[in-house]
């Protein structure tokens, strides 16, 4: 059977990020000799055309695809025009959203098949090779569909005991140099579960309570290989607390450093796990940064939320952590249960004193309760009245929710506050490039740079000029050039400033000439995108 698996766009403010979900279940297909290809639209522009271009090209039988709540209606969208391509194509949808909304899912978007809830690796091949062979769906645990108008939901599927028994992301199959032109990490997981009980996050309901570990030899293994065959020195990783058990990232650090990795890392901790020690070790093997939720400066609310931390351990966690020498940043929540102009006012002093103290980094978020969270099955009972009901607006950058003593005002000003801090840093750090300050103008050359990819992703600009009547030449040199002029012209920047990217791209290795009968052609390194 032939798979294509597709990831749903986000706006560059998230990060986009290698997906390891389809990587993982894309992983899982090859291992079982199915044929799968991903198309990727967190680094392209989405357009319902592409998709049409890759089902003429590729042909799939069956389309799953990837999504959160903030772009699930994007990603039903997406599989509605699979389903009306072709009605015989089945259509597949999974991910941290639907797994905890799949009645409302194949109510609200009849051309979806199955969903598949939670960890989707052993559920997707057995589905997969149950459609394959022409058997019935009842019988495949973890996935809900529709049959004669009737919703059907399987019993739950039990996690993978053994996380080392699956093989390896499929990262060949993800267009890697643009994530690497955008100098974005490459993800890796070293576990999956999360033990903490915090009332706002689905993490634990994917992936469960109890923490699986992955063997640190193999955890090394990969990050050897994505290193040496992809050329990434930065990872990052999306363990959802890399700190919750020392000897695990003890023996992780520790094969970093006897293998001499040298690369730079960033990771989820938690502060009430954080030691001298363990922040001592994490740095020499390479930690750059660490990334705490401290979500509240307000401790009756840290109570309600079940965050299990008081603002003294994320004093001391923070300390601990810039003392060893790593970055820290620190993400709160505005409209938790119980805000109100007070909290909201102890959440802004706490995060200013941790900034002041130990230089830590923050942002602000606004709450968006999430569909399969306690505080969103409790929302009444918690004093929260949700505005929308449209997942678009549930981004975290916007006001859907109220408490009894908080107004969406009132979050929105507290962003706007944030939002202005975040400004005069930026005309700040213009101010100290423009005398020379070397670390800023660094940062002002990366936010450029990020822009200036983004700009050529998002337009389609360099993909159109690779396609086959692009032809440039005639000879390296004046290919260079003439590409950086074309790109000038259409993002109306001057050629130098082009140039200079260009030519970073190519010192890279991210793009590269393919020579052709009347001079060379552009193409990114890896798989094309349309
Ligand atoms: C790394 C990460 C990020 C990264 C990058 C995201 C990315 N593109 O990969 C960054 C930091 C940018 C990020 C941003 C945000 N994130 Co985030 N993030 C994570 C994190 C920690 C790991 C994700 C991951 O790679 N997991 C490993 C893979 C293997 O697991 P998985 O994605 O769940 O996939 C498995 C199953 O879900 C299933 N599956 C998934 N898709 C599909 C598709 C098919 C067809 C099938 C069959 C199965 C299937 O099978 C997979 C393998 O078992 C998760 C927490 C977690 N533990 O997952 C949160 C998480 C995904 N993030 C979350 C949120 C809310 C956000 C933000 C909105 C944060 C914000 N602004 O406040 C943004 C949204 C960005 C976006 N649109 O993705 C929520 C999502 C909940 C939801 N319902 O939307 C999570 C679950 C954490 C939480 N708080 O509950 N995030
Ligand atoms: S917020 Fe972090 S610590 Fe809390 S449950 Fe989610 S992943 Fe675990």
């Amino acid at each position: 059977m032939r798979v294509l698996l597709i990831s749903t766009a986000h706006p560059l403010e998230e990060n986009p990020l290698p997906p390891l979900s389809l990587a993982y279940l894309a992983a899982a297909l090859e291992s079982n000799g199915f044929e799968v290809q991903i198309l990727d639209f967190l680094v392209t522009r989405y357009r319902p055309e592409k998709v049409r271009q890759k089902l003429e090209e590729y042909r799939p039988q069956l389309v799953g695809v990837t999504c959160v709540t903030l772009n699930y209606h994007l990603a039903a969208e997406m599989l509605e025009v699979c389903k009306t391509f072709d009605p015989g194509i089945v259509t597949v949808i999974g991910g941290p959203h639907v797994s905890f909304t799949p009645r409302e899912t194949l109510l609200e978007a009849p051309w979806i098949d199955v969903v598949v809830m939670g960890e989707g690796d052993t559920t997707f091949i057995e589905l997969v090779r149950t459609l394959d062979g022409g058997g019935s769906l009842d019988s495949i645990a973890g996935i809900a569909f529709t049959d004669k108008g009737v919703l059907v939901k399987t019993e739950s599927r039990p996690l993978i005991e053994d996380i080392d028994s699956l093989p390896f992301p499929a990262r060949h199959l993800i267009p890697m140099s643009r994530y690497q032109a955008l100098g974005m990490p490459c993800t890796v997981i070293t576990s999956r579960g999360c033990p903490y009980g915090c009332i706002f996050c689905t993490a634990r309901h994917i992936f469960g309570r109890k923490v699986r570990f992955r063997n640190p030899g193999l955890v090394v293994d990969e990050i050897e290989k994505i290193q040496r065959d992809l050329g990434f020195q930065l990872i990052n990783i999306v363990d959802d607390t890399f700190t919750v058990n020392h000897p695990h990232a003890y023996q992780v650090c520790e094969e970093m450093l006897r293998r001499n990795l040298n690369i730079n890392w960033s990771a989820f901790a938690r502060v009430d796990n954080m030691t001298d020690e363990l922040a001592a070790l994490m740095k020499r093997a390479g930690c750059r940064m660490v990334l705490f939720g401290v979500e509240s400066g307000d401790e009756q609310i840290l109570k309600t939320i079940k965050k299990g931390i008081t603002l003294d351990d994320v004093r001391k966690g923070v300390k601990i952590a810039t003392d060893a020498g790593m970055r820290v940043y620190c993400s709160f929540i505005i409209g938790l249960p119980g805000e109100s102009h007070d909290t909201i006012q102890r959440t802004i002093s706490f995060s200013d004193e941790i900034n002041r103290k130990y230089g830590v980094e923050y942002g602000y978020h606004m709450l968006a309760p999430l569909p399969g969270t306690e505080l969103y099955e409790k929302a009444d009972d918690l004093g929260i009245r949700i505005f929308s009901n449209d997942w678009a607006d549930f981004d975290a950058n916007r006001p859907i929710v109220e408490t009894e003593t908080m107004t969406r005002e009132m979050a929105q000003e507290a962003i706007n506050y944030y939002n202005d801090l975040l400004e005069d840093a930026w005309t700040e750090i213009k101010r100290g490039a423009a005398e020379g300050n070397q670390e800023w103008i660094a940062r002002l050359e990366q936010k450029e740079s990020i822009g200036f990819i983004w700009s050529l992703l998002q337009e389609d600009i360099f993909d159109d000029m690779c396609t086959a009547s692009a032809v440039t030449g005639p000879n390296p040199a004046e290919a260079e050039a003439q590409l950086a002029h074309q790109i000038a012209g259409r993002l109306a920047l001057p050629d130098d400033t082009v140039q200079r990217q260009v030519r970073r791209l190519v010192q890279e290795g991210l793009i590269h000439l393919v020579p052709e009968s009347e001079g060379f052609r552009w193409q990114w390194q890896d798989s094309p995108v349309p």
